[in-house]
């Protein structure tokens, strides 16, 4: 039996071995329990062995961290992470995704997106200062992706350099955020400020479902059915009602 990480691109490998060493200090870190049917998807297409792993875990001021590593179709590997934030908190929400294909890494995005107006202010300031890597292909957002903060980068790695720099930057801005996480009090649930990042983030998740390309592949690689419940239940689900 193979491993999951046995012939993962190294930046997929390093990259989540980082991410799960960066939630490991966390206040109130708990692991989430997965339907077991999502914690591990397997299934094959024209021969091929398709496989889903997905880690989840919550903390105090994040109501899911979410990890998946997939393995789908002709060589696409798919390091996908996003850390949603409880809206009583002032924390914006953190994503990144790679996609590597045969030809190597085609895609490499980070961000911490906000959830209202504009990013907390000490936040921003953090993030202005983080050196940014002179990547050399720098590739166009699409039109979804007015969600994203003026930092996000979107780039196609060129090198084993470029990859490495997209690693540190990627650890970065986690380690902005995990320092947002253990100063950042909680709101109450009636707050304007809590009512506002609720809905910036059911706004989020609702462009990061027009995203065509992510639907097309787990629906090829699984069912069209399947891939809309996996899209709305565990990669891009609302935040529960507040109370
Ligand atoms: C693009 N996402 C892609 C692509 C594929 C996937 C195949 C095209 C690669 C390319 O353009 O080179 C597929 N991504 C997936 C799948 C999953 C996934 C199947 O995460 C999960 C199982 N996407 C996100 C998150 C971000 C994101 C959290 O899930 C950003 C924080 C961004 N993916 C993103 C962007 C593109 C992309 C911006 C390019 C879209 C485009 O150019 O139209």
């Amino acid at each position: 039996m193979s491993t999951p990480s046995e012939g993962l691109h190294p930046l997929v490998n390093a990259l989540a071995d980082r991410i799960r060493a960066s939630w490991t200090d966390l206040p109130g870190l708990q692991r989430l329990e997965l339907q077991p049917d999502l914690e591990r998807v397997t299934g094959s297409l024209d021969g091929e062995n398709l496989f889903i792993r997905n880690e989840l875990n919550r903390c105090r001021g994040l109501r899911k961290l979410h990890l998946e590593i997939a393995r789908l179709g002709l060589g696409l590997q798919i390091l996908h992470c996003v850390w949603f934030p409880d809206p009583r908190f002032d924390l914006p929400i953190f994503g990144a995704d790679v996609v590597a294909g045969p030809a190597g890494i085609s895609a490499a995005i980070v961000d911490l997106s906000p959830v209202a107006s504009a990013l907390p202010a000490a936040m921003e300031e953090q993030l202005g200062s983080v050196p940014q890597p002179p990547f050399r292909q720098v590739r166009t957002l699409p039109g979804w992706g007015t969600i994203f903060s003026s930092h996000v980068r979107f780039i196609r790695p060129d090198s084993e350099e470029e990859e490495r720099w997209f690693l540190d930057l990627v650890m970065a801005y986690l380690d902005v955020l995990r320092s947002a996480v253990l100063q950042t009090d909680c709101d109450p649930p009636d707050s304007v400020s809590t009512i506002e990042r609720h809905q910036g983030q059911l706004n989020y998740c609702l462009q990061q479902k027009r995203n065509d390309k992510t639907r097309r592949v787990l629906e090829k690689a699984f069912d069209p059915i399947w891939a809309d419940h996996y899209i709305e239940n565990l990669l891009f689900d609302d935040p529960p009602p507040l109370q």
